[in-house]
């Protein structure tokens, strides 16, 4: 029996990143269910909030998450889908965890050191404390595996120390959880500066494959998309990260290997290569965005599958919790 989780944050509209690193995976791993196991996927509108953001932009990114889950093959009879918020254990757990985290363990975080170079109005406390909420998500589940991108792979080693930690001075409790980092497509890089990740927040629209992008659009981003001018398609990512980041494109949105997607592509020049690059983008979104545009409208849908992944994972949540605050020692006995 495996349980697995992963969240995304409905911090702005999702790019292709997100969903050839993490959507595109829940998918596989609901396929290969079995009798038992248990996927959780959540809209983590709490790690949202660790930047500043519009309320009203942020209700409107939390549905369209929602629909975008289950436009991409999700499936509500088979996966737990649910908003983070609303199992208010998220919340209490990280508190929990915060007393057993050194702040020096944080503040060493990649994510942080760039998300806060970013900020404008000063740096929220959350925003350090936000690997710690991710654990959290985590360990309340007794989670086995994370797939994540490769971006979040030192949050995941700090909620694995968390479980260890807490196990040690407590008693066994949580389990050690174990990221899923997929050969290609875990770390899909910006269009216009393939040495930064593609982000959903990033301020450069050009830089970014969004997933609700038409068709146009898509292919004029690739087109002008950021290479070199030596016209050979060969993976290296150190000397050519932007023909290297079309080519894990390419390949992932295929499902095949870079090797085979390096010699599919042998002596073409980069326009044509750039051409194969968005036909397999289009191919891949144009029917997601044709399921999303129908889910999004039926609200009544949205919120029974909301509901119900809401009410599940409370059930886990509450157990999870319980036992904590036992081994913790809050509270009254037996409460
Ligand atoms: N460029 C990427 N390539 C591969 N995987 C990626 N992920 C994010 N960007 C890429 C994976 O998507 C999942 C959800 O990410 P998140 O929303 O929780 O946070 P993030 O990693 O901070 O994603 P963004 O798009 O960069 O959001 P913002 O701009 O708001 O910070 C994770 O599994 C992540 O690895």
């Amino acid at each position: 029996m495996s349980i697995i989780l992963s969240g995304i944050q409905p911090s702005g509209s999702l790019t292709l990143g997100n969903y050839l690193g993490a959507i595109k995976n829940f998918v596989k791993f609901q396929e290969d269910l079995k009798e038992g196991d248990e996927l959780f996927v959540f809209i983590a509108d709490l790690h949202a909030i660790t930047v500043p953001q519009d309320p009203t932009k942020l209700r409107d990114n939390i549905k369209k998450l929602a629909a975008l889950y289950l436009a991409c093959g999700l499936d509500p009879s088979k996966s737990t889908l649910f908003i983070q918020s609303e199992v208010k254990e998220h919340a209490e757990l990280a508190y929990i965890l915060q007393s057993i985290t050194y702040i020096g363990e944080l503040e060493r975080m990649t994510q942080y050191k760039d998300k806060k170079q970013k900020q404008v109005e000063g740096v929220s406390t959350a925003l350090l404390t936000y690997p710690i909420l991710m654990a959290a998500d985590i360990l309340l589940y007794n989670s086995d595996y994370v797939p994540v991108g490769v971006d979040q792979k030192q949050h995941l080693e700090l909620a694995r120390n968390l479980a260890e930690r807490f196990n040690y001075r407590y008693s066994e409790t949580f389990k050690v959880p174990e990221s899923l980092i997929q050969k290609t497509g875990s770390k899909i890089m910006s269009l216009q500066n393939p040495e930064k990740k593609m982000s959903k927040s990033d301020d450069n629209e050009k830089a970014s494959i969004y997933l609700t992008d038409n068709e146009a659009t898509i292919r004029k981003k690739i087109a002008s998309s950021v290479t070199d001018s030596d016209n050979s398609i060969i993976f290296d990512p150190v000397n050519k990260p932007g023909i290297s980041n079309l080519l894990s494109i390419y390949a992932s949105c295929k499902g095949i290997s870079i090797e085979d997607a390096v010699n599919e592509n042998q002596n073409i020049n980069y326009g044509i290569f750039k051409t194969r690059v968005a036909d397999e983008v289009c191919r891949l979104l144009i029917p997601i965005q044709e399921r999303y545009n129908s889910i999004l409208n039926d609200n009544e849908y949205l919120n029974k599958v909301l509901d119900e992944g809401r009410d599940k994972a409370s059930f886990f949540a509450r157990k999870m919790m319980a036992k904590v605050n036992r081994k913790v020692g809050v509270g009254r006995k037996n409460n």
